[in-house]
């Protein structure tokens, strides 16, 4: 998918990790795979306003939902491998469908709580928090957007709650999106609160957040690799310097992992076109090593 955002080539992001590895990898932490065919997706179709390609966008995040839902139904851990970040409208809505009481961590250098009205650029990637989440969306708003109108209906009417979200490495964050992360009361880590506690802290504090009411609730964790610093993962779309060190990227994963909680998750926004063949290197590598962090790597 690429359709939420401006540049072509993030659609090359899961050949990159599956050709350098992923699936061996995998194997050898001893899950057991059962690789998906590539979605496929429309090239063409209506929009709206404020919303761009919503009809591919949205179309897509249906397809993807219904493979997340229908996967995790069985009891399967849905690794979902993108592509622009608009794709977690699907897993989102997927996930929450099976799971309502979803906690969600969002390690991004963005929020991705726009919607439609509200974004300053009408790229969708944008919007996955946005439209998922309570509180932000009507259902007949979302009926007259071409390509949404399927969040609006069972099984995808579930929606986050917004105490069930903690963000993790916030560092462009839009003015309507902190009024909004203000409004519901959202639990944030920006990159100023990792600098302050520590990455160690910062993670308690999550666990503690999602789990405390619900110890084992379960938990998506939406992973875009522009979280971490651009030093260590340049090919991406909307790169944000300032970001997760190298270590940082993994520990958030790793302690992630160590919860016990974890029932999905997506890595998104690797775009192999938008460096030089280092850069792409460092970047698939990077994001290699927080899939398997997440998916239970461990140093010793
Ligand atoms: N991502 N807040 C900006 C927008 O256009 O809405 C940037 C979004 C980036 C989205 O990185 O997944
Ligand atoms: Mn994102
Ligand atoms: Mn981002």
């Amino acid at each position: 998918m690429t359709f939420g955002q401006p540049f072509t080539g993030v659609d090359l992001g899961p050949s990159s990790m599956i050709e350098e590895g992923l699936p061996s990898q995998l194997s050898q932490l001893g899950w057991r795979i059962e690789n998906t065919p590539e979605v496929d997706f429309a090239t063409e179709g209506r929009e709206a306003p404020g919303a761009r390609n919503s009809e591919i966008v949205g179309g897509g995040a249906f397809k993807i939902a219904e493979l997340v839902r229908t996967n995790a139904g069985e009891g399967k851990f849905p690794l979902t491998l993108g592509g622009d970040h608009s794709i977690s409208i699907g897993t989102l809505a997927g996930m929450l469908s099976n799971y309502p009481d979803l906690g969600v961590i969002w390690v991004d250098a963005h929020a991705d709580l726009n919607t439609p009205e509200i974004s300053g650029s009408g790229n969708m990637h944008g919007m996955p928090v946005g439209l998922c989440t309570e509180g932000m969306m009507k259902d007949e708003d979302l009926r007259n957007i071409p390509g949404l109108s399927w969040l609006a209906e069972k099984p995808y009417k579930n929606r986050l709650k917004p105490s069930n979200l903690v963000y993790v490495g916030l560092r462009d964050v839009d003015l309507p999106e902190r009024a909004t992360i203000k409004r519901l009361g959202i639990k944030y880590y920006s990159m100023y609160d990792i600098d302050r506690l520590g990455i160690g802290r910062v993670m308690e504090g999550a666990f503690q957040h999602l789990t405390e009411s619900n110890p084992s609730r379960p938990i998506h964790l939406s992973y875009d690799i522009d979280a971490i610093d651009p030093a260590s993962a340049p090919a991406t779309g909307t790169a944000v310097r300032g970001g997760l060190t190298y270590r940082e990227a993994h520990y958030v994963a790793e302690r992630t992992a160590n919860s016990g909680n974890l029932v999905g998750a997506d890595i998104v926004e690797l775009n192999p076109s938008l460096s030089d063949d280092k850069g792409v290197a460092e970047t698939t590598q990077m994001g290699l090593a927080v899939v398997r962090s997440f998916m239970g790597e461990s140093i010793i």
